[in-house]
């Protein structure tokens, strides 16, 4: 327990920007509509998160626009709010056309299933935003201290089950929306109304979360959205087919430091069963608890995972039975066996059809010999207007979705075309990687991510093959830094940037998802890597019991002297036994 010291340590600069903030506004406003400037003052820069942007530079750029006495390559980033990962034809073209603006003309699909545009100059921020709002597509609470963008099931249509969790999912994501109509003001010129009622955020107070929040719907047997690595995360709970309700999970996350053992991914702990109908009042107690008792001091202490760290699951189950009103039953969820998207052509319980198409890294960007967004244009154009549509997968991968048999035909002729028909031809390995994006974009990235994942996979699927797994479900997760935005730390084989060409070589999560992998080698090239997992894989392949994952044969011939790091084995020891379930 960290002790109460007599002195309150003073809050962060953050709490201090916004609470001057009325809401978000600061001077937004008037930042935007001054193009004498590339970007941002910096405590704008804190504000505009909460309105789904960041103000980044080209770091391809930095070194020579030095030298040559150039400022940076100033740019910012947008990313969408989109629960659930959907979108329909016309927002996909109206979104591919706007792409094309940019210093980089791409999209790219995010680990939580939404879009992010990169390279938006400043003046471009205000058309961009109003063009999305033409198609009903905003970026409010996309990134900032809220609720970001929720995840849920890709397919609704596949089964009544996955429909209803799909609406609960974006229930409680229209729920936990701020109030402010900061974002309408600045970027969309809706007037500030003078007098009436004043603005309220009932659920987070005129300072909003100490950082950032994050939900997840699952339905098991899929884990893809990885439930125990979000702050709150509902499993649905499926008896005699139907949805009686989730087990509730709290506490998950990610981000951590290099050489900071005060910060550490933690996996969920589960609260235990709710009814459908509680689902909104226990996020909002969730919530109001962590608003209440999060810790403003330190933003590197700030998220779920530490409030219940330090308070203990009991005490933080007891504030939300009490805020909420509602008692959690004995866990219920069924189990988790797979991770992986469907790929290929798969029926809906509708009749219609999804095709589920692996996109590296969720980059679109059309390549030589590879014209991933102009095949997905002719997707969507063809789309448009039928009950077709697309989803974004919290693998980064595009499923598209609702094609009538009539279609499919049709959307073949186009991959074909395009070469994009080639699912079945890809490795386990590869359908089952992710990478952060790293440089040149982020600011954060210590080494190469999604630059380096091609090259990654080649060396690996070469040692795979040569063990005859090549079609073996493996999770290898590829970050440019600890912050963890690819889940690197649940995955089989976890490589986190430490320095350019030297990454933290983690083994042995669950591929499931509920059980954290371990670092192996603090800091390692991909070379070197390649050499010290080679044996491992063909040890893998010759000694593995019946069904074993890479992950769970790691954690039990191979890993068990590798100490974890003190404060991960204290997050470890508190799972519940929910979560042994999904670990085996
Ligand atoms: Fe992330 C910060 C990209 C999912 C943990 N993340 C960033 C920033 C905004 C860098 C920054 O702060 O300047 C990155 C922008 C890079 C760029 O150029 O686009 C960035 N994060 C991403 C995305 C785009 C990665 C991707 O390749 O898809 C994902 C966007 C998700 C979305 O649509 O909302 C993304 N980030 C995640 C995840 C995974 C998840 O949520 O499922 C995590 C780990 C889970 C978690 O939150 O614990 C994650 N991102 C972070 C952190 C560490 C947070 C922490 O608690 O320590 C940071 C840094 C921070 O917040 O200080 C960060
Ligand atoms: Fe940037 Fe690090 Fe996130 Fe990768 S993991 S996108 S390098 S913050």
């Amino acid at each position: 327990m960290h002790s109460d010291s007599s002195a309150p340590k003073p809050l962060v600069a953050n709490e201090g920007i916004k609470t001057a903030s009325n809401h978000l506004r600061g001077n937004l406003k008037a930042e935007f509509s001054d193009l004498a400037t590339p970007h941002v003052s910096a405590d704008a820069e804190q504000l505009i998160k909460f309105h789904g942007t960041y103000i980044q530079d080209d770091r391809d750029q930095r070194i020579t626009l030095k030298r040559a006495g150039k400022d940076k390559a100033w740019s910012f980033m947008l990313r969408v709010r989109l629960p659930g990962g959907k979108a329909t034809p016309k927002q996909w073209l109206v979104l591919d056309g706007l792409a094309e603006q940019y210093q980089f003309p791409s999209l790219r699909l995010t680990t939580r299933q939404t879009f992010q545009f990169h390279g938006v100059l400043k003046g471009q921020m205000k058309p961009l935003v109003k063009a999305m709002h033409t198609v009903l597509l905003d970026s409010i609470a996309a990134c900032g201290d809220v609720n970001r963008n929720v995840m849920a099931p890709v397919n609704p249509e596949q089964s009544p089950v996955q429909e209803l969790v799909y609406q609960d999912a974006k229930g409680w994501s229209d729920y936990a929306l701020p109030k402010s109509r900061a974002y309408h003001e600045i970027f969309l010129d809706e007037e500030l109304v003078a007098g009436g009622e004043p603005e309220r955020e009932p659920m987070y107070g005129d300072t909003y979360l100490p950082r950032k929040f994050k939900t997840g719907f699952a339905v098991p047997p899929s884990n893809d959205v990885d439930v125990y690595s979000q702050d709150l995360g509902y499993i649905a709970v499926i008896e005699n087919g139907q949805l009686v309700g989730y087990d509730v999970t709290v506490g998950g996350g990610l981000g951590m430091s290099h050489g900071n053992e005060e910060t550490f991914p933690r996996v969920a702990d589960t609260l235990g069963f709710i009814t459908r109908d509680q689902v909104n009042a226990v996020g909002h107690a969730v919530i109001t608890t962590q608003r209440d008792f999060g810790d403003r001091t330190n933003r590197k202490h700030a998220r779920l995972k530490y409030t219940i760290e330090d308070r203990g699951i009991a005490w933080f189950k007891a504030q939300v039975e009490e805020r909420s009103g509602v008692k959690f039953g004995a866990p219920r969820a069924g189990k988790f066996t797979t991770i992986q998207d469907q790929h290929g052509w798969h029926q809906n319980a509708d009749g219609t059809w999804f095709y589920g198409l692996h996109i590296l890294s969720g980059r679109i960007i059309d390549r030589a010999g590879w014209p991933m967004k102009t095949a997905l244009r002719e997707v969507a154009q063809l789309l448009e207007g039928t009950r077709g549509d697309f989803r974004l997968t919290p693998s980064q991968n595009l499923t598209i979705s609702g094609v009538s048999a009539e279609l499919k035909p049709k959307v073949d002729a186009i991959l074909a075309k395009h070469g994009l028909d080639k699912e079945n031809e890809r490795s386990g390995l590869r359908l089952n990687a992710l990478s952060c994006v790293a440089l040149p974009t982020c600011g954060l990235a210590l080494a190469e991510s999604e630059r380096a994942l091609p090259e990654i996979l080649e060396k690996f699927e070469t040692v795979l093959d040569e063990s005859g797994l090549r079609h073996d479900a493996i999770s290898l997760r590829v970050t440019g830094c600890p912050n963890g935005c690819a889940r690197p730390y649940l995955a089989e084989i976890g490589f986190v940037g430490k320095a350019p060409g030297k990454y933290a070589l983690y083994l042995g999560a669950a591929y499931t998802g509920g059980r954290l992998n371990r670092l192996v080698a603090p800091s390692i090239t991909i070379d070197d890597a390649v050499k010290l997992l080679d044996p491992v894989i063909k040890r893998y392949a010759k000694e593995r019991a019946a069904g074993e994952r890479f992950g769970d044969f790691c954690e039990r011939v191979i890993l068990p002297w590798h100490r974890r790091p003190r404060a991960r084995r204290r997050a470890q020891a508190r799972r519940t036994g929910g979560l042994s379930e999904v670990s085996a």
